[in-house]
Parts: structure tokens; C-alpha cells; sequence
């Protein structure tokens, strides 16, 4: 990997690049960092890099000539970065695309920045967060560090075990060392167990619970499906829903419902999908139209319908359907009825995953159909998710699309 960094200041770089992990990179042949002063470019009598604005305005600019002759002078084809306020975010993802890259040029400005035309040279600007620095060298360094270290062989622990890629995109759990206890503080006891299933359970929880009350918005950021070791099941109950007039009442099965939501569920690595109803002859129908799809003419004639029509199954209560996950799953469902309506004991999507990371049951998600779930089933079941809302008076969406956009709330990963 080669650095090539354009900077009025390389002096900065010294301490940097002559520090442990660095120089170890640099003396074993890992990286090189090639610096560029463009004052040494500037042809004038006094050298001069900076002048006044155009416009007015006051404070001092980068003149273009000296950095993009400093610019050309670069051997190669590096991938040039302009480190900017204005510039793409710099995280461990971009840092990840940017060790691929083999050889970057970073432009380090000053002042109130450098005049705009630089911009022609430059691939890409990036900017290491939303505070003010005084200039582009302590995010070049950031940069370089952060690059470094993803070179294989540049941390010299190469035996220490990979880490476990839960913990990726979520916080670290905490550490401890030697002694055991120190002015009355106590290594957790855990810890000391030498039960290496206790501990990783142990430090996969403090993770998630560290990242949920420090960091939510990562938890929003987060497929669930990695961290869930119990599966999720989606149940579509038939009885008991509200009508119209708000009587209970058993509704018909939607072949339109079986296939949407199955291909959902499939998608979202749903288990099963409990078609819930009391009345037998549509629980044969359901099984039919199934067995044509996994086992019939339509089976060779759509794969992909197969797939996904596999997991449906009929079940003749919401109480049954749970005695049947609790029996597969040798655990006792979280239960999470859904509804248009706002109410009380409502959980928020955020609230919900951090239940289903922390309880480890399975899921089941129970969707109403007609004019949705009873109160009973509501009162019942472990917790209300959240309606779906968006700004507007109007709230009917179909029982397939609020399947759709729950599942995709919880198991996306952004
Ligand atoms: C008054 C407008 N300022 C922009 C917010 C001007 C300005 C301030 C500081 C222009 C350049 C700088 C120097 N900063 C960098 O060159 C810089 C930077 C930063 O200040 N914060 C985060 N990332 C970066 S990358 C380069």
C-alpha cells in the first residue's frame, strides 16, 4: 500500500509515522508514505501558497498552481482524496473500500481551504467528522491509520482468533485484566468461570446492551436476523377479528395472502407462516393450493413459488400456533400482535428488537385480518407493535404490505 500525502506541513507527520504500529507497517515493507510540499512547487520569489478570496470576505485561500503541480508531480495512478469539512463521511466501510485501492493521495488543505479548481484533480473528498479542525493533516493521518490497519499483517497478531462478525456494526463489549479486583472493583464473575459458552454469552449481551443505550441508532442500522437464535414465525389470524361494526367474526382465506405473504416470509427468513383459522374446510383449501405449489404441476413450472409456499402451514388457533412454535423451538414465544391503531402497551420497532436480541425466544408476529385483531388477542399477546404511520390521514394498508414493511423494518440491515 502506497500513501502519497500533499501537505504545507509534513513535519506534523513525524511523531505519526515513526510510531509503533506505523513504522512497524513501513519498515516491514507494508506501506510507504511519500510526502509532497507545495511550497516547493510555488515558482514565485517568495513562495507564496495563499491569497485573498475573490468575492471579498476576508481569511486566507490555498492557491490552486502549487498543490496541482504537487498533485501531478505524484508517480502512478493513486486514487486522490481531498480531506474536506464538505467531504463524504469518513467510517470503517470507506476505510474498508479505501485498503483495496492499493494507492491513495490524500490533500491536505488550510486556511479556509483551497481555491475550488483543485477539485478537478481530486476523486473524492472526505471529511473525518462534523466538528472544525485547522487543517486536512489530522484527518490525513486518521485516514492512513485506520487503512493500515486493515492490511493484513500490519497489527502483528495475525494468531489472535478473527473476531466473531456478531460484533460487527455493534459496540465492544467491556474487558478486564489482572487483578481480580482493584480498590474494591470486581471483574465480573463470569469472567473467572473458565465456562467459555457462559462468557461469550455473557460478552454477546454487554454488546448488545452497551450498543441499545449508547448508540440506538445503530440498533436501527442492524439486521436482527444475525444476532436472533430462535426463529420468527408469522401468523395470519382468520378468528378472532372485527368486522366493520366491530362484531367478532371468522374471515375467508386470500389466495392472494397466501402467496404475498409466504414470498415475504421466504424473503425474510421467516420460518413458518401460520394460516390461522378455526374452519376446517379452509384450512383443506389452504393445503391444497400449498400442495400444488410444493408438490404439483406448479412446483416444476415455479421453483421460486415452491420455496416460498414451503413454509406455510395451517393452524386452527392463535393459542394452538403457539403451543407448536414453543414445541419446535423447545422455548416459549415472544408473542407481538400488530395493529393500524395507536394504544396503550405499545412497543416502539427500536423496543422490540432490543427485546427479541435480549429474551433469545423465538418470534411470533400476529397479523389480523377483516378490521384486525381483537382486544382479547391484543390483551393476550406479549406486546402491541407500533402502527405503522406516516404523515396523512389515511391508515388502510393491506395485511400482505404491513407484513411486507414489518419484516423489512426488523430484518433489514441498513
Ligand atoms: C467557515 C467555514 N469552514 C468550514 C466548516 C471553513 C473551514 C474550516 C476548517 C475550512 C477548512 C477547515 C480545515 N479542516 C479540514 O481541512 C478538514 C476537516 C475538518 O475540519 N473536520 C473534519 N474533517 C476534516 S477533513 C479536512
Amino acid at each position: 500500500m502506497r500513501f502519497d500525502i500533499v501537505t504545507l506541513f509534513p513535519e506534523m507527520f513525524e511523531s505519526f509515522t515513526n510510531c509503533s504500529i506505523l513504522k512497524r507497517a513501513i519498515n516491514k515493507g507494508l506501506i510507504e508514505v511519500h510526502f509532497h510540499n507545495p511550497r516547493e512547487f510555488a515558482t514565485d520569489k517568495h513562495r507564496t501558497v495563499d491569497d485573498y478570496p475573490y468575492g471579498g470576505g476576508g481569511g486566507m485561500l490555498l492557491r490552486v498552481e502549487p498543490f496541482w503541480r504537487a498533485i501531478k508531480s505524484v508517480p502512478g495512478n493513486p486514487y486522490r482524496i481531498l480531506l474536506s469539512p464538505q467531504g463524504r463521511l469518513f467510517n470503517q466501510d470507506v476505510a474498508k473500500e479505501l485498503v483495496k485501492r492499493g494507492h491513495i493521495l490524500l490533500i491536505c488543505g488550510h486556511y479556509e481551504g483551497i481555491d475550488e479548481r483543485i477539485t478537478e484533480l481530486v476523486d473524492e473528498e472526505i471529511s473525518i467528522g462534523d466538528y472544525v479542525l485547522t487543517g486536512g493533516e489530522l484527518p490525513a493521518m486518521v485516514l492512513v491509520d485506520a487503512v493500515t490497519r486493515l492490511i493484513p499483517g500490519a497489527l502483528g497478531c495475525e494468531d489472535s482468533p478473527k473476531r466473531d462478525s456478531f460484533y460487527d456494526g455493534i459496540l465492544d463489549f467491556p474487558h478486564y485484566t489482572k487483578p481480580r479486583e482493584f480498590e474494591g472493583l470486581k471483574v465480573p464473575e463470569v469472567l473467572l468461570s473458565g465456562n467459555h459458552e457462559e462468557v461469550e454469552r455473557w460478552r454477546r449481551r454487554e454488546a448488545l446492551r452497551r450498543t441499545f443505550q449508547r448508540r440506538p441508532e445503530l440498533v436501527d442500522k442492524i439486521s436482527l436476523r444475525k444476532y436472533m437464535e430462535k426463529g420468527t414465525y408469522v401468523g395470519l389470524v382468520h378468528y378472532p377479528v372485527y368486522n366493520q361494526h366491530r362484531e367478532i367474526i371468522t374471515t375467508t382465506v386470500a389466495n392472494l395472502d397466501i402467496h404475498d405473504i409466504s414470498r415475504c416470509c421466504r424473503t425474510y427468513g421467516v420460518k413458518v407462516f401460520y394460516i390461522i383459522t378455526p374452519i376446517e374446510a379452509q384450512r383443506e383449501t389452504v393445503k391444497r393450493i400449498v400442495r400444488h405449489w410444493t408438490e404439483g404441476v406448479g412446483s416444476k413450472l415455479n421453483p421460486d413459488r415452491r420455496e416460498a409456499l414451503e413454509r406455510v402451514k395451517v393452524s386452527p388457533s392463535v393459542e394452538e400456533t403457539v403451543r407448536r412454535i414453543e414445541e419446535r423451538e423447545k422455548a416459549e414465544p415472544i408473542v407481538i400482535a400488530t395493529s393500524a391503531r395507536p394504544s396503550s402497551k405499545m412497543i416502539s420497532f427500536r423496543d422490540l428488537k432490543w427485546r427479541i436480541l435480549l429474551e433469545e425466544r423465538p418470534l411470533l408476529l400476529l397479523f389480523g385480518t377483516g378490521w384486525g385483531l381483537t382486544e382479547e388477542v391484543k390483551s393476550w399477546s406479549d406486546g402491541l407493535l407500533e402502527p405503522i404511520e406516516w404523515k396523512g390521514d389515511y391508515n388502510h394498508l393491506s395485511v400482505r404490505a404491513a407484513v411486507a414493511i414489518i419484516l423489512d423494518r426488523l430484518f433489514r440491515s441498513v
